[in-house]
């Protein structure tokens, strides 16, 4: 009798320990190691740190592991298990994540309001994927140009975009010419734009400053980049490595609006010493410049999704 037991209590501690091993395959669409990963590599070093024996996650890297703009594919498909990406990157398979960047409302806010949960659904259907945490939040973008502009128009201009600048600088008159962030310093550098649409954080990380003139003020929208996991990776996991997960998720989500408000003003004053020119729009024109950005941008999305577009905007967009 006791030896059958022995045995039976070893195979089910063997078999515990497998079920808690679980090691998840991550990529980022952004270069390792710069603005846009590292509130990822945060993240991960978090969950590798309080997981370790229940859960780990193994950092495959960035564009050279995978072409940003096939991360959702390879996710949706579970090619890969976790993504930290941006929704422009994935618009093919979901056009309404790039609406992200049109919010005008705190993640903790969208998360009770609805707006999470609405998105959430969309993320299920059409990425086979679980939203865990918004990284970046709290940060503009901006138009970057080469060439002087005295107003809004950007007529004649070629402009570098993803889908997040695609409907506005169109709406500006622009010709535009998307790539993924990887190409940007070469398509400066050789003349291929004019500028480029971008963040307030970042230009420094590949270079770029050395081949941007001017700035455009103001910002406009508020750049998303997040965390997601394949929902059968997901559904895979015990609640012990889940929470590992949630616990990482929630505090980067919750570090992401002040950490960004440091870094905007940090970057901005990095610019100006880097002798790169503010074109500032002011008054009744700035204001004309991002609602314009705004109705531009919902416009994108509603056309692409007429059903859930207005929906989302009524959770994202602030009361005017
Ligand atoms: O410009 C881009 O490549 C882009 O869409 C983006 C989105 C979020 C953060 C940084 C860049």
């Amino acid at each position: 009798m006791k030896p059958i037991l022995l045995g039976l209590s070893a195979l089910l501690l063997a078999n515990t320990a497998t079920a808690q091993e679980v090691t998840l395959k991550a990529v980022t669409v952004f270069t390792e190691n710069t603005t846009y990963s590292r509130p990822f590599e945060r993240f991960i070093n978090r969950v590798n740190e309080d997981g370790k024996g229940v859960l780990r996650i193994n950092y495959i890297g960035g564009p050279k592991a995978m072409p940003p703009f096939e991360i959702g594919n390879a996710l949706k498909g579970g090619v890969i298990d976790i993504a930290n990406t941006a929704g422009a990157f994935y618009t093919n398979l979901m056009p309404e994540a790039d609406a992200w960047k049109l919010t005008e409302r705190p993640m903790s806010e969208l998360r009770r309001n609805g707006g999470y949960d609405a998105m959430a659904a969309i993320y299920t259907q059409k990425l086979n994927a679980i939203f865990l945490a918004r990284l970046v939040d709290n940060n503009p973008f901006h138009l970057y140009v080469n060439k002087p502009i005295s107003s809004p128009d950007l007529t004649g201009l070629k402009l570098r975009i993803t889908p997040v600048y695609r409907d506005f600088f169109q709406a500006l008159g622009g010709t535009v010419v998307q790539t993924a962030p990887g190409e940007v310093y070469t398509a400066l550098e050789r003349g291929v734009v004019d500028g480029y649409g971008w963040p307030i954080s970042g230009i420094f990380d590949l270079g770029w400053n050395e081949k941007t003139k001017y700035r455009v003020d103001p910002g406009f929208y508020t750049a998303e980049v997040s965390v997601l996991i394949n929902r059968n990776s997901w559904d895979r996991l015990n609640e012990a490595q889940k929470n590992v997960l949630r616990k990482s998720a929630e505090r980067g989500e919750a570090e992401a609006v002040a950490e960004f408000a440091e870094e905007n003003e940090r970057e901005t004053k990095r610019q100006a010493a880097a002798g790169i020119q503010t074109i500032k729009f002011e008054g009744a024109v700035a204001n004309a410049y991002l609602a314009k950005a705004y109705q531009a941008g919902w416009d994108g999305i509603i056309r692409q999704s007429a059903t859930a577009g207005p929906k989302l905007r009524e959770f994202f967009q602030k009361p005017r």
